[in-house]
This record gives structure tokens, sequence and C-alpha cells, in this order.
């Protein structure tokens, strides 16, 4: 088996988006829902009496159920509570403004009237019933974007697909055979039966090649040339990129990105996940995702009745009423000008204005560094009445700019409150890393500059903003920062997990800047409370202090000394290097 680490895809850059590019909907949506439904949904993730803790539609392949026996659950699909209209318009109530069903998952199981075998919804269940027609309808009818979830490499049904070895031996395997036997006649069906269809949503490309990702990809644009193809095509040969499940960026990514993510930890029904993310949990992330440059596809897992849990309802209502409100600052904007996160919210920006989305209620008097457009007015959204005072200044020691805004009379409407700037041009800012205005700086991985003491790096930063391939002692990353107030720091240095791998501590990092070296092993000393650690846990290792005597510009460089790297090097998800994500500067008080 191919190892492929799924979060490592190929950059295309941002191009500006001309009226007919075929990403535009996409890029202006910038929220989606998901939906994961099949025959799981019946077992809803309890085999032989017992809860399982994993994905829901994963457990043909973890109870290593023959297929013969998984087929028998299609005998009990009769989803008497389906909706169509309903689900399109729970979509249309959250505010999204795409949809992406499970046509067929991993299971093999087409959820939809096929004529390539009678192992589908119509020809296998006693409902007799293809969903996707009323779907397609609705979809149509409420104005959202209708997209097929298609898992175009494992297939545990067929002979030839990939990964089910306990009914079909890994070696009789034909997969040219199972491309053109099912996955190519099932595409045709999906791209010539339901009209438009806004993206074909491929997953988990594991043994394809990239001659086979390549021709899956023309299939579908000769079919339809306006649909999408997502980036777990494989290969790189996506229209956007795809970091892993549940992921959320340390900062703003370079190019179209597109985060797929649960409501609870499940995408197919399971009776027993009630952990359900708060609705200020999905707004924050939404606006979070969208801030960097990523759309937030969120997903429901319906039930075998064909009902939508109740929680899952509840809260992405929560979530469209704050859009009802807010919408202006997420549909059609631009990630934030600046790279990285702060501790105060996130920026979009729109043409001339920018947005700025507090977490919290922003200071009486607040301040944003490194702005350098003059700001005309500040209004709360939905508030025009009102207009905060602002004043923008230089600092004398570092020429940074300063904008201060005077929010006297601001009303925050938890958990997230939106200011827009009206600019007198494009928003331009300091590139560089900067101290803020709580006095942390963020040397995040996406900022740095990578070097190498060979001759050309073995590490990467990767797209997904974290570091990639990291195995050498040679190459290092190193920023320029600019700092308002000399003194002494504590530095942390955070790193996480490799996709479905334990952390990988006891690496030896050298830290250098201003002529002093912290030298030190990375440890587990606390877990940073931010939304990224809730399924990639952002582990910070405390290294001492570095004193800075002067205000202005400062370079610190990261260099391993010591990497503890695993025997195996690649395992199927993870490159088994170290995960860098970023150091944290904080003043000692
Ligand atoms: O459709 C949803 C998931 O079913 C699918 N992607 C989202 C959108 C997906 N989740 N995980 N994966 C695909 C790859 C999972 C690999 C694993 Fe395993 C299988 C983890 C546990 C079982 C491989 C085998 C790694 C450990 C054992």
């Amino acid at each position: 088996m191919r190892a492929v680490d799924i979060s490592a895809v190929k950059q295309p850059t941002r191009r500006p988006a001309p009226q007919n590019d075929p990403l535009r909907w996409w890029r202006e949506s910038r929220f989606g829902m998901f939906i994961h439904w099949g025959l799981y949904a019946i077992p809803a993730g309890v085999w032989q009496g017992q809860r399982v803790p994993y994905i829901g539609e994963w457990m043909m392949f973890r109870e290593k159920i023959p297929v013969a026996t998984y087929a028998a659950l299609a005998a009990q699909f009769h989803p008497r509570h389906f909706d169509a209209a309903a689900w399109v318009r729970l979509a249309k109530q959250a505010g999204m403004r795409y949809l992406v069903i499970t046509a067929k998952h991993h299971d093999g199981f087409a959820m939809y009237r096929t004529s390539v075998n009678r192992y589908n919804v119509v020809d296998a269940t006693p409902w007799h019933h293809d969903p996707m027609v009323d779907l397609a309808r609705e979809c149509r009818r409420q104005g959202v974007r209708l997209c097929f979830y298609y898992s175009q490499d494992l297939d545990w049904h067929h002979p030839d697909g990939a990964w089910n070895d306990w009914d079909y031996p890994a070696a009789a395997k034909n997969p040219a055979r199972y491309l053109r036997e099912k996955v190519k006649p099932q595409l045709r069906e999906l791209l010539t039966r339901y009209g438009p269809v806004g993206m074909i949503w491929f997953d988990t490309p594991l043994t394809l090649t990239k001659a086979q990702s390549a021709s899956i990809r023309r299939f579908v644009k000769k079919l339809q040339p306006r649909c999408l193809v997502s980036g777990r095509i494989g290969h790189g040969l996506g229209d956007y990129n795809l970091p892993r499940d549940n992921f959320l960026p340390p900062g703003r990514l370079e190019g179209d990105w597109e985060t797929c993510a649960t409501l609870n930890h499940t995408w197919g029904f399971k009776t027993h996940d009630h952990e359900w993310k708060s609705a200020e949990n999905l707004i924050t992330t939404l606006v979070d995702l969208v801030s960097k440059g990523a759309n937030y596809l969120l997903n429901i897992g319906p039930d075998a009745d064909g009902v939508v849990p109740a929680p899952s309802v509840q809260r992405l209502r929560a979530v469209g009423a704050w859009l009802e409100r807010n919408g202006d600052a997420i549909y059609g904007t631009s990630p934030s000008p600046f790279r990285n996160e702060f501790s105060w919210g996130r920026i979009t920006t729109k043409g001339r204005r920018l947005f700025l989305h507090f977490f919290s209620a922003p200071p009486k008097i607040f301040h944003l560094h490194g702005l350098r457009t003059r700001v005309r007015t500040a209004r709360a959204l939905g508030d025009a009445r009102r207009a905060f005072a602002t004043r923008q200044t230089t600092d004398a020691a570092t020429g940074l700019p300063i904008l201060a805004i005077d929010f006297t009379g601001l009303r925050f409407r938890a958990p997230v409150t939106v200011v827009a700037l009206d600019l007198a041009a494009a928003p331009d800012v300091e590139p560089q890393p900067l101290q803020q205005p709580d006095a942390t700086v963020t040397l995040i991985t996406g900022m740095a500059r990578l070097g190498t003491d060979a001759t050309a790096p073995t590490g990467r930063i990767g797209g997904n903003g974290l570091t990639e391939n990291w195995r050498s002692t040679d190459d290092w990353l190193e920023w320029d920062f600019t700092l308002l107030r000399p003194g002494a720091y504590e530095v942390n240095v955070v790193t996480t997990h490799q996709h479905l791998e334990p952390w990988s501590g006891g690496h030896t990092l050298r830290l250098t800047a201003d002529g002093q070296t912290l030298r030190h092993k990375t440890t587990s000393d606390a877990i940073l409370p931010s939304l990224r650690s809730a399924y990639y846990p952002q582990i910070a290792t405390s290294f001492g202090r570095f004193n800075f005597a002067n205000s202005g510009r400062h370079t610190l460089r990261l260099q391993a000394t010591r990497l503890k790297l695993p025997k195996k090097n690649k395992t199927l998800f993870s490159d088994g290097g170290m995960q860098f994500v970023e150091i944290r500067l904080t003043p000692v008080s």
C-alpha cells in the first residue's frame, strides 16, 4: 500500500476570480452542509451489542463484517421520515449555500438509483426510492448547490475496490477493473441524471495512482466541465485543497481550502455520540476558517428513519441566526490580510472593507498593529447609526502603524460581534510578525523563512500551515519580527500530532535570537486552550526566556539538534516528522 499524507496536497495559488471561474460560487459560499447517510445509520454505532468508539460509517471495515452480512442491512432500510425539502430547508436556515451528500461511501452502497449493480437504495431496500431525485429538486427549488460525495478509492463491496481483504484477498484485486466497471459508470449516472452538480467530493486517496486520479478528474470534467473536484481526488489534482478532517490551521493559508468537520465526533449517525459542539463553537470555527481562507463543510448524520438529530438542528439554526445578522462579513469575503490569528478574534475582508470579528467584548480603546491603510469609518455591523472614533499613529521607535478605536457604547453580542472598517484603499499590512497589543508575539510556520545547512531542505512549510516531512537537523525556520517593548520574554514552542498518530515529543530544538540560545526537548508542558486543540492538541513546551534589549526588528531561528523519529519512516497518514506549529513569546510581567 502506498503511503500518502492526505494533508500534503499541492498548492494552486489564489487566482483572481473572473466572472466565469468555476470556483467562484464555492469561494463565495464559505459554508456548506455535509450529509453522511447510508446503511451504517442502521447499526448506528452498535455492533453485536457493543457501542463502538470510532466513526460510525467505518463499522464494516473496523469489524471486518463480511459483504453478505453487511448487505443484509439493506432489507431494513425504510426511512419513513425522509424529507428532502426539510433537509435543504435546514441547510438554508443554517446559512449553508451548498450541500454534499454521500452518493456512495466506502461501504460501496449506492444511495441513488444505479444500473451498475443492484447494491443500491432503489433495488436493495424495501423503500425502493432514490432520495437524490428529491434532493436535486429541492436544491434547485431552494437555491442550494447540490454536490455528491463519492468514495473513488476505498470500496469494501466491489471485489476490486480497496481495503476489503477479509472477503477478497488483496493480491487478486484489479483496481483498473473497479474503476472501469463501477467508479466511472456510477459517476456518469451522477453527472447526467440530476442536473448540474456543483462538485464531486472525492475522499481518502490511498491506493490510486496519479494516472488513475487524473483519468477520474478528466472523466468528471468531460461530463460537466464546471463541476468541481475536491482535493482528495489525490496527487494534488483537485480544484482546491483539503486538510485532514476537523483540522483548523494556525494561520491564514494560501490558495483555496475547505475543512470538513463533524457536529459531534462521527460522520454517520451513532446512537451514543451526544458530544455536540456548541453553537458558539460552530460560529467561532466558521469565522476562524473563513478568516484563514477556508470554507467550512459541516456534517449532519441523519438516522435510518431520515431524521436529523434534534441537537444538530438546534445548533445549525443558531449558526443561521448569527449569519442572518453577520453574513455580510462571511459570504463573498476574502481572508484576513494578516497571516496570524489574534487573541481578540479574527479578520475578513471585502474590497476596501475590513471586518473585525470580536470573540469577546473589546476594551474601550482597542488597538490594532500593522494596518497601513487609512481608516475612514468604524461601525458595528447592523448598526450603522453609531460611528466609532478612530486614530492612526506611528510608533516612534519602530515605525509601526497603530490604529486605536474608541469603542465607547459598543454593545457586544456573544459569541461574535463584528465591526466593519471602511478604508481609503484595499488593506495593506505589515507582512512580518508583530508584537500585539496584548504584548505577545506569535511566530507561525507559515510566516517563516525555510533554510538549511545542507544543499537543499528535506522539510517543507506545508500548505496546511504546519511543517511537513521535518526529519533533518540541517533544516531551520527563521522569522524577522517587530517588538515594541524590550524586556524578558517567556518562550513556548508549540507542536502537534500527525494525523491519527500519537503526539511525538522528545525532539531537541535549539532557538537562537540576539546572540542567545535556548535548547530544550519538546515535552508536553501544557495544551493550548485553542479551538485547534479539540482534534489535534496544540502542545506547548516551555523553553525558557529570551531578553530583548531593544524594540524594533529581531530575528529568531529554530533548528532541531536531535529528532526522535519513529523507526518506520512513514505510516499511512503521517510522514513521521515533527509537526511544528508556532513559537509564542510572552513578556515576563
Ligand atoms: O467520510 C468521512 C470519513 O468516513 C472519511 N472522511 C470523512 C469525510 C475518513 N475518515 N477517516 N478516514 C477517512 C481515514 C481513516 C482511516 C482509519 Fe484507520 C481507519 C482510521 C481508523 C480506521 C487506518 C486503519 C488507520 C488506522 C486503522
